[in-house]
């Protein structure tokens, strides 16, 4: 009786002196588990007589019910002790200035931003962009341009050619975004007012020239449009590009397979050391190639020449990009320099529009 009384006040002062969980969790498995000093006072109660039994029962049954209890107490007072402890030693000042993320220290490319303002400038003017893929076939790329097979002008794009397939044809990496044209002529009906910037390549490669670049095109067809529609065109995505109010342009004859008659066009500008100015100056430059639009594509899109017409234009993007912002070396532009990327490139939130101004 007694001892069991010192053993009860012994266990519980163990188990209110345990530190941890798993102090708490040994201690448990030593009085309680099978072979747990209290189980094996319990068995006793087996082999006892039943008068003996029935005094000792209780007090041991009792001791069972004390150090579980205190073991489960204890257990609850450990946990909430270390949810504390974590709670104090997680905490998080709130206050703290954020991390600066992408929409603050990312870049827009410069060529990414030229085209969305090009894109702006002519949503303006009802035009929709279409897109087609890097990898055409030689019949979209030429032939259906009125290209001939074998004409000398297929040479001077410097096409990257493709490994032919099992029937011989030989895909390119298209030289110019004009293929998109033709299937845009071949899917839609006029009137067609698209604009195609895109990727194009020639095996090209020195200080004015890489072998992937930049285009935009553009294209009219409907039953009237003339040359005089086209240099509207032109000259007012020339006055909202370049920010001016006035430019001066002009048009030389030319040959492209695909226009007729075909023109190259300079813009008026004045030239001091590096600096270059538009809608002023004597100095002219060219910037782009249009024309009237050749009866021959508008057949090989299943078009007939005696009902509609058009009229389409070609311009680098890379090269009125570094005009525009005043980069001296094209080659930058892919590099991938992040240092170039923050001084040139364009903060992410500053999106051109006609009305908030293309560059803020
Ligand atoms: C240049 C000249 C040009 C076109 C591209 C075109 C497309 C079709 C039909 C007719 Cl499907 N024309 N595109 C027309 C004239 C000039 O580009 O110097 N580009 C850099």
């Amino acid at each position: 009786m007694t001892d069991l009384l010192t053993l009860e006040r012994d266990l519980l002062a163990q188990v209110s002196a345990t530190p941890d969980e798993a102090g708490l969790e040994s201690l448990r498995v030593a009085t309680l588990g099978k072979k747990g000093s209290v189980s094996e006072l319990l068995k006793t109660l087996g082999r006892m007589s039943a008068d003996e039994r029935r005094i000792q029962g209780p007090l041991i049954n009792g001791l069972r019910d004390a150090v579980q209890a205190a073991i489960a107490e204890r257990r609850e007072a450990l946990a909430g002790a270390a949810l504390d402890a974590r709670l104090a030693s997680e905490r998080l000042d709130v206050t703290l200035p954020v991390r600066p993320g992408p929409e603050v220290s990312g870049r827009i490319h410069p060529i990414s931003q030229v085209v969305d303002e090009i894109t702006a400038i002519f949503a303006d003017l009802c035009f929709r962009v279409a897109e087609g893929p890097d990898v055409e076939t030689d019949e979209l790329n030429f032939t259906a341009l009125n290209f001939p097979v074998g004409h000398p002008a297929r040479e001077m794009h410097d096409t990257f050619f493709l490994k032919p397939d099992r029937d011989g044809h030989r895909k390119v990496l298209r030289t110019h975004t004009s293929p998109v044209q033709i299937r845009t002529m071949r899917s839609q009906q006029p009137p067609i007012r698209v604009i195609i910037p895109g990727r194009t390549y020639r095996h090209d490669s020195d200080q004015t020239h890489t072998p992937m670049f930049h285009q935009v095109e553009g294209l009219v067809i409907d039953d009237r449009a003339t040359i005089a529609n086209m240099r509207w065109v032109l000259e007012e995505f020339c006055r909202a590009f370049f920010e001016v109010d006035e430019v001066k342009m002009r048009f030389r004859p030319s040959f492209f397979p695909f226009t007729e008659p075909s023109m190259e066009v300079d813009i008026q500008c004045s030239r001091r050391g590096d600096e270059i100015r538009f809608g002023e100056g004597d100095d002219w430059l060219e910037i782009l190639g249009c024309g009237m639009v050749h009866p021959n594509v508008l057949r090989n899109c299943g078009l007939d020449p005696d009902q509609v017409q058009g009229f389409a234009w070609g311009m680098g993007i890379d090269r009125i990009a570094m005009l525009k912002y005043g980069m001296p070396d094209l080659r930058a532009f892919f590099d991938a320099d992040v240092r170039w990327l923050e001084h040139y490139g364009f903060r992410p939130l500053d999106l051109p529009t006609l009305v908030g101004g293309l560059t803020s």
